[in-house]
């Protein structure tokens, strides 16, 4: 039983140039972790709030006031005890009093700490019930940026090559695809300044519908060349052109039907493996209509819609809403919720997917995430230090020292 010994929280900058915050925490056998916290800017309506409304500053004077007191009197053990810590200093239902990237990063940092002194990586101490081995997440990668990702992309927002089998394979052919599609779109628009987005996918003034068919093209071409199975994915993010009842798209709008019809073409002409949010976060009954449509063939995947939350995922598998659930530790705040939402869709036989936010940390411990969850997806991009980090960490995983 090892005490906080210490622990602090300072601010760092994500990687749009945002304040975040980053924790240290260490036990007294010499155990030390840090982590920082990611942002998104397409948030879901029900995940908690970021920081309080004061910001970082407000973050870190109520982090030196209450939270640090609270920690000092723990073990690095007791995860569980740490996250309610959190949960009653904040006193709210989502977490606005104490943010929560705050206790993102205090979560995740005493996990890291704990791992640390127990001298084994963090996936293992966090590896779920009837897991014994490392799998293999399927890395979904983004390669064209849209939506508020991007300046004059697609209403779509993001491009994925979705590439499984061993890491060092699955991650080669996610960023094959990454570079043809660069190839392409340098062939297609010579000499037009071509842009990356947020999270480092290409940004073009592409029509929906096309910017799947180049991705697709890429796909084809990568899984010939390398034998990797990669095929295209979306995350539609369908809440953010979502107006008035329609689903506005700079070719045209459509109802609910139209688009569950619309989701249903692109499953079938593209080939598609992944399909997230592609209705908005509020219509449960236009996911089923979706999941029942393609969920035998793709992974229907809910993001906006369930932020997280456990108790959003289980309306979700009464309603057999999707089957798959984005998991965020920030929707929820701590590892303990995370936890206990992964479980859920688990015994439901629900796939996971352990995805980066759009800002990020240049930090690793998402992959270690991903492979303790049993996941069936790492969503950490493919392009800039920050999504690198996580692939990089993926392989550090693959391929332990000595092998
Ligand atoms: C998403 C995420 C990450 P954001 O919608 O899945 O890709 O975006 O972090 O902006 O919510
Ligand atoms: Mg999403």
């Amino acid at each position: 039983m090892s005490r906080i010994v210490e622990a602090s929280l300072r601010l760092i900058y994500d990687s749009r140039g945002r304040p975040t915050v980053e924790a240290t925490v260490s036990g007294e056998d010499g155990g030390e972790g840090r982590a920082g916290a990611p942002s998104g800017e397409s948030t879901g309506a029900t995940e908690v709030q970021a920081f309080p409304a004061g910001g970082v500053p407000e973050a870190l004077q109520r982090f030196r006031s209450e939270i640090r007191p609270g920690l000092l009197g723990l073990t690095i053990d007791d995860q569980a005890g740490v996250d309610e810590l959190l949960h009653r200093l904040d006193g709210t239902p989502n977490f606005s009093r104490v943010g929560g990237n705050t206790a993102t990063a205090i979560s995740v940092a005493t996990a890291l700490a704990r791992a640390a002194e127990g001298g084994a990586p963090l996936w293992r101490s966090l590896l779920r019930p009837g897991m014994e081995r490392m799998t293999d997440p399927a890395i979904v990668g983004n390669c064209l940026n849209g939506g508020r990702h991007a300046i004059g992309g697609p209403e779509i927002q993001e491009y994925h090559a979705v590439a499984s089998g061993r890491p060092p394979d699955s991650i080669r052919a996610a960023l094959e695809v990454h570079h043809q599609v660069g190839e392409r779109l340098k062939r297609k628009y010579p000499g037009l300044a071509l842009g990356r987005g947020d999270e480092g996918g290409w940004v073009a003034p592409l029509g929906n519908v096309e910017a799947l068919e180049l991705l697709a093209q890429a796909c084809a071409d990568v899984r010939d060349r390398l034998h990797v199975e990669v095929h295209p994915g979306l995350d539609l993010a369908a809440s953010e052109f979502y107006r008035e009842g329609r689903y506005v798209y700079r070719e045209r709008s459509l109802d609910r039907d139209g688009q569950v019809a619309f989701i249903a073409e692109l499953v079938d002409r593209f080939g598609l493996r992944y399909v997230e949010d592609p209705i908005q976060e509020g219509d449960f009954d236009g996911f089923t209509a979706v999941t029942k449509a393609v969920g035998a063939r793709v992974l229907v995947v809910g993001d906006d819609i369930y932020t997280t939350a456990r108790d959003r995922v289980a309306e979700g598998i009464r309603r057999h809403a999707s089957n798959a659930v984005l998991i965020k530790v920030n929707q929820v705040g701590t590892l303990t919720d995370t936890l206990a939402t992964v479980d859920l869709a688990r015994s439901a036989g629900w796939k996971t997917v352990t995805s980066h936010r759009s800002g990020e940390t240049p930090d690793g411990w998402l992959a270690h995430l991903a492979v303790a969850f049993g996941s069936a997806g790492l969503k950490c991009g493919l392009l800039g230090g920050e999504r690198v980090a996580k692939l990089n960490e993926l392989l550090r995983l693959a391929s332990p020292p000595g092998t």
